[in-house]
């Protein structure tokens, strides 16, 4: 099974619920949690839980996590077997939910693994999501399985389900929670990545189906032109059985990359990972030994696989990383004794490019590597190059996946790589970067802290500029992600929460942003996730020399959404402003963006943010919220903008 999304998030872990709340609203507050399902057991009842096959499943005293009941699962006989519930009336699309479970084996039962599953049907074809992978668990106490999940395809069937490595075991559930907590909107008033960037190089982003949708496709909409599906279009899930391909998932992302005007990379045709084990297994059905029989096997089996997919996508997608981490440079010859390697030689990579080309000849074909920073690594994959390109392989750019931190490696160390390959006339791409907050396996931060998230956006800033002065050799920057929410160095190489992307877990700009699109903001307050005091010098404005435009975005029960534009009616500028008003019915701001807010009774005070704090004469400035409203929800009449009143 595949790994859909990477679970170290804070889940809200609610016990004591009985109820199944009703579906839950996308228009309840950004921030606060929202509990779809907790089930407890606790009336005794199992609360819709039912067996996958056959074993039984009942509440049970015998042991509790919390309250009086669990629920008890018995006559398993099969690893897959286990309690599982229906969340087709619970779970919606595009919404990232968080699930937990806390498991224990029945009294006497050997230690064995807990997983946390999904499955879901689309047109009758199951497939099965890994929410928590291998946990242990035993008789002796209580184990939590908890991850995220986003429902990305449109399904006839939705369950979640717990399993184990052991076929037989008994085990016991208790105090499982399905909740999501809405995220804010996003920032709408920023410079898109792929504008400021237009003149230099396609930025990119490396994602899953759900980040299509909602908040993430918006986001991935405004500031990215170019995207990688991050699992897609790999072999595991393009042919995992010979002859059998499947492309609905890579077909969803490249439908909505032609509808929002972004190039797709194709990744990857060849590699080591995440190819099925059928594709080593001789006729026999053996794993293969380096034969001519298995080598002429293997050739025809990877030849068949890129004529399947590349010539499916055709025009589609223009760039492909035909082949991913080929070089190992602790080999004398620099050469990774991957299957492929021991079967083949050399001669997997030739008949990749050569298909490749054949199926596509439009499309660029790269060799994509990470590490190639590492002086020994970068010169293996040049000399590799080189030579195969001088046997008429085609090679027509070199990806450098730039998987860094906030130490490592130097700005020259980079420069050098990307120097190193000028002399060659080959396209170079950025193809999977991200920035971790780590520098060793012993590390991991609750929360980040604040001047590692500064050292950070130092560092995109400092490759960002790298990028730029070579950007007559680059031909496009792709980032491993969209934002912090979902990234797979969360368990790699350890399980922790990281924060390497540009927007943070809400979605919102950090100052890693900043770095790229104008290093002068960086440290600012309208990074959410660090704080800075910014003092503000009050310029006062003549009278009535500005106006105010304030808009109720949307409404639902208890919350809204603010929008306000402040425009200077002056012949000066405001270089530093603060807007204030008062709120007639009781309502509070819970979030603002786009300035920093204080609200004292119902008096609200806005101050600039540090990139917006100038207010050109006739120009104008917005500012979004998040309000809570009870009763009536009436618009502020009058404001003071310094102190001054407004028109309205
Ligand atoms: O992001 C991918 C992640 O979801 C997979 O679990 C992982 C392991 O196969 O592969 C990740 O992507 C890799 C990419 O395909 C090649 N370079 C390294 C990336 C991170 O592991």
């Amino acid at each position: 099974m595949r790994r859909v999304l990477a679970g170290v998030l804070a889940t809200t872990v609610l016990a004591g619920l009985v109820t199944l709340a009703a579906h839950a609203s996308p228009r309840a507050a950004a921030d606060e949690p929202v509990v779809v399902v907790s089930s407890t057991f606790d009336d005794g009842t199992a609360q819709g839980w039912t067996s996958r096959a056959g074993e039984a499943v009942a509440p049970s005293t015998a042991v509790a996590h919390g309250g009086t009941h669990s629920l008890a699962v018995t006559g398993r006989e099969q690893s897959w077997q286990g309690p599982t519930l229906n969340l087709l009336e619970k779970a919606q699309k595009g919404i990232r939910y968080d699930l937990s479970v806390w498991v224990r084996l029945a009294a006497g039962e050997a230690p064995t693994q807990a997983r946390l599953s999904v499955e879901r049907r689309t047109g009758g074809t199951a497939s099965y999501d890994q929410v928590v992978g291998d946990t242990a668990v035993t008789a002796d106490g209580w184990a939590n399985l908890r991850g995220s999940y986003t429902l990305a395809a449109d399904v006839e069937f939705l369950a979640t389900y717990v399993e184990l490595s052991s076929a037989t075991a008994s085990l016991h559930i208790d105090d499982f929670s399905l909740s999501h907590t809405p995220l804010p909107p996003i920032q709408t008033d920023l410079p898109s990545l792929k504008d400021v960037l237009a003149d230099h190089f396609a930025v990119g982003a490396a994602v899953g189906n759900a980040e299509l949708l909602n908040n993430h496709g918006q986001l991935l909409a405004k500031h990215f032109d170019s995207i990688t599906p991050g699992n897609t279009l790999k072999w595991d899930a393009t042919e995992p059985t010979e002859g059998a391909f499947r492309f609905t998932d890579a077909e969803a992302l490249v439908s909505w990359a032609k509808a929002n005007g972004a190039a797709v990379r194709g990744h990857t045709l060849v590699w080591h990972q995440q190819t099925p084990a059928w594709v080593f297994k001789d006729a026999a059905g053996n794993d293969m030994t380096a034969t001519p029989e298995n080598k002429a096997l293997l050739l025809a089996r990877l030849e068949a696989h890129i004529r399947g997919v590349v010539g499916h996508f055709g025009d589609d997608i223009p760039v492909w990383d035909v082949v991913n981490e080929v070089i190992d440079e602790n080999q004398a010859d620099g050469l990774r004794r991957s299957k492929w390697f021991e079967i083949t030689g050399l001669d997997y990579l030739r008949t990749a490019f050569r298909v490749a080309r054949e199926v596509a000849p439009d499309a660029e074909l790269v060799i994509n590597d990470y590490n190639t920073n590492v002086p020994a690594k970068r010169d293996k994959l040049h000399d590799l190059v080189v030579r195969l390109r001088a046997e008429g392989v085609p090679i027509d750019a070199v990806g450098h996946q730039m998987h860094v931190n906030v130490q490592w490696p130097s700005v020259a160390e980079t420069e050098a790589m990307l120097a190193k390959f000028v002399p060659l006339g080959i396209d170079q791409q950025i193809t999977e970067m991200d920035v971790s907050i780590y520098t060793d396996d012993s590390q991991s931060y609750p929360t980040p802290p604040a001047e590692v998230l500064l050292a950070q956006a130092y560092r995109y800033r400092d490759f960002f500029e790298l990028y730029k002065k070579y950007s007559a050799n680059i031909s496009s920057v792709t980032l491993w992600g969209l934002a912090d929410d979902n990234t797979w160095l969360d368990s790699f190489p350890v399980t922790r929460k990281d924060h390497p992307l540009l927007f943070d877990t809400r979605l919102q700009a950090k100052d890693a942003y900043w770095g790229v699109v104008d290093p002068g903001r960086i440290g600012g307050p309208t990074s959410t996730t660090t704080t800075t005091t910014t003092t503000t010098t009050t310029t006062t404005v003549p009278p009535a020399t500005c106006a105010v435009a304030y808009a109720i975005g949307s409404q639902w029960q208890g919350g809204f959404q603010g929008e306000v534009r402040v425009t200077n009616r002056g012949n000066a500028p405001v270089t530093a402003w603060t807007l204030a008003w008062s709120f007639a019915d009781g309502q509070r701001v819970t979030q603002l963006w786009g300035g920093v807010h204080t609200q004292t009774g119902s008096a609200v005070s806005v101050r600039n943010a540090s990139w917006n704090s100038t207010i050109a004469p006739g120009g104008s400035v917005s500012f979004g919220f998040l309000g809570s409203w009870t009763g009536a929800n009436g618009k502020p009449t009058a404001f003071t903008l310094n102190g001054v009143g407004c028109q309205s």
